[in-house]
Formats: C-alpha cells, sequence, structure tokens
C-alpha cells in the first residue's frame, strides 16, 4: 500500500495552450515535449485504512488549501479506478525544481503523483494509462511519464479516453540541452490556467494558433527524427512566439514577456546571426529556456550569464521518464 516514485519535468517545444474541457483536462491542440533530468519530483504514497483524510507534505511542509485540493481531488480519481473509496493516503513529495527557473512543478509533481498513488493502490497500469489519469492532475504532466521526447495526442472523443501522451524518441536518441535563464522580473500576474482560459474565450488570434499546430508538430516530429537541431530550434521557437501572440488578442490583453524577457529572445538571436545555433522558448512565464548542443555549452552559458537581468542559469539534458524508488 505504499509506493514511491519520480518524475521529471518537461519544456515543450510545441504548447500546450487551450482546453476544450476544463474538468477532464482536454485540450484544443497536440503537444510535445523534451523531459529535463535536472529538474524533479519524488514523492511517496502510503495508503492506510486507520486515516480519516489524505495528508499532503511538500519538502518537509503540511499543506492545506487548493494545493491539497488539488492532490485529492486527484486520488479520488486514482481510489474510482481502484474501486477502493474511502481509503486515504499519506503523500510526502519532495521538489527538485527551482522554483526561480520558471518550471511548472506540477508537471514533474502530477506525474510522480500519479506514479506512486497508482501502485500504491494496487493498480497495474501501462504507460498509456498512467499519462492519461495523470493528465487530469495537470495537462503538461501527462507528457512527463516518458523519457526523451513525447507528445501529447489531444484525442477527439469526449470522455477524454484517447487523450494521452506517447513517446516520440527516447533520452539517448538525441543529446539536446536546455538552458533554464532566471531573470530579474515581476511575479507573473496571470495563472497558466486562467491565461488559457482567457485566450481560448476572448483572443480572435485562438482559432489560427490551433490551425497552424499540426504543420508545426508535423515538421517538429521529422526534425526530431533526422536530428535537424536548426529544424527543431526554428519551429519551437515560431510556436512559442505564436503561442504568446495570442495572448495579446486577448480581452483584457496581457502577455507574460517582460522587459528582460526580451532582451534574453534577442541576445539568443544574435548568438545565432554569429554562428551559434541557439533558439529559445518561454512558458506562462518571464523566463526563457534556450535550447542548444553539447558542443556549444560553453558559449551559450558563458553569453547568457552576461546578460543585464539575468541571475543565474541553469543547464540540463534530457531526462528520464517516471521511475520507481
Ligand atoms: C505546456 N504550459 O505545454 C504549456 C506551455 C504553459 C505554456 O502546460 O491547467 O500547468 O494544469 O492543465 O499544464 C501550463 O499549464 O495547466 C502548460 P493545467 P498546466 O507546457
Amino acid at each position: 500500500m505504499r509506493a514511491t516514485a519520480k518524475a521529471h519535468t518537461n519544456i515543450a517545444l510545441i504548447k500546450y495552450w487551450g482546453k476544450r474541457d476544463e474538468s477532464l483536462i482536454l485540450p484544443t491542440n497536440n503537444s510535445l515535449s523534451v523531459t529535463l533530468d535536472g529538474f524533479y519530483t519524488e514523492t511517496t504514497v502510503a495508503f492506510n485504512e486507520a486515516l480519516k483524510q489524505d495528508q499532503f507534505t511538500l519538502d518537509g511542509q503540511s499543506i492545506s488549501g487548493v494545493q491539497y485540493d488539488r492532490v485529492t481531488t486527484f486520488l479520488d480519481l486514482v481510489r474510482d479506478v481502484a474501486g477502493k473509496k474511502n481509503l486515504y493516503a499519506a503523500v510526502d513529495s519532495v521538489n527538485k525544481v527551482p522554483t526561480a527557473a520558471g518550471f511548472a512543478s506540477s508537471a514533474s509533481g502530477f506525474a510522480a503523483l500519479a506514479a506512486a498513488s497508482a501502485r500504491a493502490i494496487g493498480l497495474s497500469l501501462t504507460d498509456q494509462e498512467l499519462s492519461r489519469i495523470t493528465r487530469q492532475g495537470s495537462g503538461s504532466a501527462c507528457r512527463s511519464i516518458y523519457g526523451g521526447f513525447a507528445e501529447w495526442e489531444m484525442g477527439k472523443r469526449a470522455d477524454g479516453s484517447d487523450s494521452y501522451a506517447v513517446p516520440i524518441a527516447p533520452v539517448d536518441h538525441w543529446d539536446i540541452r536546455v538552458a533554464a535563464v532566471v531573470l530579474n522580473a515581476t511575479k507573473k500576474k496571470v495563472s497558466s490556467r486562467e491565461g488559457m482560459k482567457r485566450t481560448v474565450d476572448t483572443s480572435p488570434f485562438f482559432a489560427s494558433w490551433v490551425e497552424s499546430n499540426p504543420v508545426d508538430l508535423n515538421g517538429i516530429k521529422a526534425g526530431i527524427k533526422h536530428r535537424d537541431f536548426e529544424k527543431v530550434g526554428e519551429i519551437a521557437e515560431a510556436n512559442c512566439l505564436k503561442m504568446h501572440a495570442t495572448t495579446l488578442g486577448a480581452n483584457p490583453p496581457f502577455t507574460y514577456l517582460q522587459d528582460t524577457t526580451l532582451t534574453v529572445m534577442q541576445a539568443v538571436q544574435a548568438m545565432r546571426a554569429n554562428g551559434i545555433p541557439a533558439f529559445f522558448t518561454i512558458d506562462a512565464g518571464p523566463n526563457v529556456k534556450v535550447l542548444y548542443l553539447p558542443e556549444n555549452e560553453r558559449t551559450v552559458e558563458k553569453t547568457l550569464r552576461g546578460i543585464p537581468g539575468v541571475t543565474d542559469v541553469i543547464l540540463s539534458k534530457s531526462g528520464q521518464g517516471v521511475t520507481y524508488l
């Protein structure tokens, strides 16, 4: 009745931006990511008949409120699948995702929680089944089940049974690197959940965002297959810019890009002009992630550290999928 799982966070190269069903967490487009070895969550789940409710500690602190509610709502789902309605759990999570780096810890967090809780309650799930359940904790988490590159297939069905991630290429297929650029920036005002919703509901650019997705997706999959870094980088950077463009058309309009974000974007493009292949991608926040190849690591790190407003640069390789400890 007890299991421990480790899951890494991931960075989307083709972004998930928009839901067609908010409670089941069903997206309006496929997305594709690379799992990162530098950032992870380890979670132990112990179901215990003596417990009257779930307990949740994160980095040794007892958690209540919205974060606790998201965990218990997710465990209800696992209990439901296992047919063990009133069996509560003690959940103990340790997060190795520095919040300053601007990665959503919800991806590694829900992937580790899903894997540990499913195993602890005695469910034996395929990766696809695990990914489908994980999706209902947090959308991007469903891609963290796999190492290397993974694609979340949006699915068509209203019940979400065909919406889960699948592996695209394992971690040893291609050694591409990601630098997380930490910026001197202000806290974001619009959460990704709220930002996504506002964009879907009000942005006239949203329809074209969805429409242009299959071309980006097919192009990047071909690029990954042939280890074509320029192609993958160009598509990832353009896809990220399209996502951010949708927010400017929302009502009320908003953007996650800050002045320091733009400075880093321009520095990355200047590196390219100087012959160093490097490309940026940005999630629902001000921080920038830079894609590069191992042979350029020193130059890329040095250049990024020299940009005004950059407070840290954290380098990562691509990482493994879920493991059990
Ligand atoms: C992604 N993001 O594909 C995109 C790119 C942000 C920008 O997934 O509501 O925390 O839990 O499904 O997964 C952030 O949203 O949202 C996200 P929910 P999530 O990585």
